[in-house]
């Protein structure tokens, strides 16, 4: 079978050579301060792909000086922001013309699928880019009428030096979301990696400093979370803090960005969203989709359609199909073509993962699917399917962030609502029906950042996102993710000549 393959099969040399393994700070490829450095592991093998520069607090200290530097007295918030643009746009064009090699590194760090890297990640970075280099030189503030005879200016300023804390299910897309808007509003960066993919954002600073960045406004420290990422977080000479990662962390890195210098918060946290089948469903179309909600990029996704909610008089036709389907689904290299799913990230994950497989037959869910490691090398595990699901399982309500679906059933639409709400998170859902009626009602009465009807994470430059409740604070993408870069400045002045 495809799972047998990955246990058998010899891993595939990747088409790419690692070229930067230290630290980017101020426009060099510098050493850690300490000297240490930390393996990153290839997750079809566990064997160490090469041992990466381990950044600290005085790395941080020394990345947040540069940055500083580069805002209070370089060139970037005050070059014109069609200079700005241009940067970015040369920037996205680096990233197409080193796309290959951008992808292979990518998948060689983390396991996802090189057709999934080449084929969609790369590509939707240099759109991102693209998308906030065309908003560099139409960010602009207004003239609001005031009672008086005043004049008043409404100035949107650059906020500073953004400290930005990624994961390591999405490197380079995240590093885009983060890094695009920061930079299209004219801000420094400080940006920590994760510590299981520090790889593509090396590969891709360089690209941007090519692409004309002045020295200094972005840069990569690779490091690891309670060192280098709680040193970022509290640090006094950070201006705007943006994380993405889990709710446990994101409530760690907002206290520590309080009890410093109340820098601003974003946060893009877990979830446990609902994708939601109704009666009158095309069941082979709805399994396939939510198929994919699940178990795209390994079930490594903050919205993954984790809880799969069928209606009854569809539930038994669902399960079988749903089961055939993972039954199918293509396990193996992530190299090899054909692949659909590659290993997880790393050891921690995939015991993680098998804790909550084992959960699930504890409590009583009927596993109908896989339920164990898929071959005897790296992280690789059977996508796993459990019908008979109850809320009040465990694998209802936590994230399980592995290949694992669960299927719960239902009868009203009402009681799907209140089921679906009833969950510490909020960040995405899907409705799958042909009613108008029902996926209006489900749209609204849903409380969460994103609804896909008929669909599932289709992601848009232009389309925001973000949570709900303890999914996260604020909105990434868009239009919406410049008012996290911003400062808004208020100049007033009297009208004295009332010639007029
Ligand atoms: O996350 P962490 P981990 C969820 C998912 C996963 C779980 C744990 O359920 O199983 O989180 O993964 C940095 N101060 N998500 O441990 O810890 C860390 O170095 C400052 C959901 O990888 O949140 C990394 O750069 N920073 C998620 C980043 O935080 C700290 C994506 C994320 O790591 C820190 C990833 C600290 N004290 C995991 N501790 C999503 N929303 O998509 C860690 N970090």
């Amino acid at each position: 079978s495809a799972a047998v393959a990955a246990a058998t099969e010899e891993p595939i040399q990747p088409p790419v050579d690692v070229k930067y393994t230290q630290l980017f700070i101020n426009g060099d490829f510098v050493d850690a301060a300490s000297g240490k450095t930390f393996p990153t592991v290839d997750p079809r093998t566990s064997e160490v792909i090469a041992r990466v520069a381990e950044g600290d607090s005085e790395d941080i200290d020394r990345a947040v000086a540069a940055a500083r530097r580069a805002f209070d007295e370089g060139p970037w918030p005050r070059m014109t922001a069609y200079e700005r643009c241009r940067v970015l746009l040369r920037f996205a064009d680096l990233i197409e013309q080193h796309a290959e090699e951008i992808a292979a590194l990518e998948t060689w760090d983390s396991g996802k699928t090189l057709e999934q890297t080449a084929g969609s990640e790369v590509p939707m970075v240099a759109r991102y880019m693209r998308y906030y280099a065309g908003w560099a030189d139409k960010i602009h503030g207004l003239v609001v009428p005031a009672d008086g005879p005043h004049h008043v200016q409404v100035l949107h300023e650059p906020i500073g030096v953004a400290g930005q804390i990624i994961p390591w299910n999405f490197p380079l897309l995240m590093f885009a979301w983060k890094v695009g808007p920061a930079l299209a509003c004219g801000n420094a960066v400080v940006l920590k990696t994760a510590e299981q993919t520090p790889l593509s954002a090396l590969f891709v600073a360089s690209l941007l400093q090519e692409a004309g960045l002045p020295e200094g406004v972005l840069n990569v420290v690779s490091g690891f979370g309670p060192t280098a990422g709680a040193a970022l977080s509290s640090h006094m000479g950070v201006d705007k803090l943006a994380f993405t990662g889990s709710t446990g962390t994101g409530k760690i890195v907002l206290e520590l960005a309080a009890r410093s210098n109340l820098k601003p918060v974003t946060l893009e946290l877990g979830g446990k969203s609902p994708f939601i089948v109704m009666d009158d469903a095309d069941v082979d179309q709805a399994v396939e989709l939510a198929h994919r909600a699940l178990f795209f990029n390994q079930g490594q996704c903050c919205c993954a359609g984790s809880r799969t909610f069928v209606h009854e008089s569809v539930y038994d036709e669902f399960v079988e199909k749903a089961k055939a389907r993972a039954l199918k689904r293509v396990v193996g290299d992530p190299f090899r073509s054909g692949v659909e799913q590659g290993p997880q990230i790393d050891g921690e994950q995939f015991k993680k993962i098998l804790r909550y497989v084992q959960s699930g037959v504890d409590s009583g869910a009927t596993l109908v699917a896989g339920g164990d490691r898929s071959g005897s090398r790296g992280f690789y595990i059977q996508p796993t399917v459990f019908a008979d699901v109850e809320d009040e399982m465990k694998i209802a309500q936590e994230e399980i962030f592995g290949p694992v679906q669960s299927i719960l059933r239902f009868s009203t639409v009402e009681e799907v609502v209140r089921r679906s709400n009833a969950s510490p998170y909020g960040l995405a859902a899907g409705v799958f029906t042909r009613r108008l009626d029902a996926a209006n009602t489900l749209a609204r009465a849903l409380k969460v950042g994103s609804v896909w009807l008929n669909c599932y994470d289709v992601f848009d430059a232009a389309i925001p996102f973000g949570g709900y409740k303890m999914s996260g604070v604020g909105r990434e993408k868009g239009a919406y993710s410049l008012r996290n870069y911003l400062q808004t400045k208020a100049v007033v002045s009297p009208i004295k000549d009332a010639a007029w």
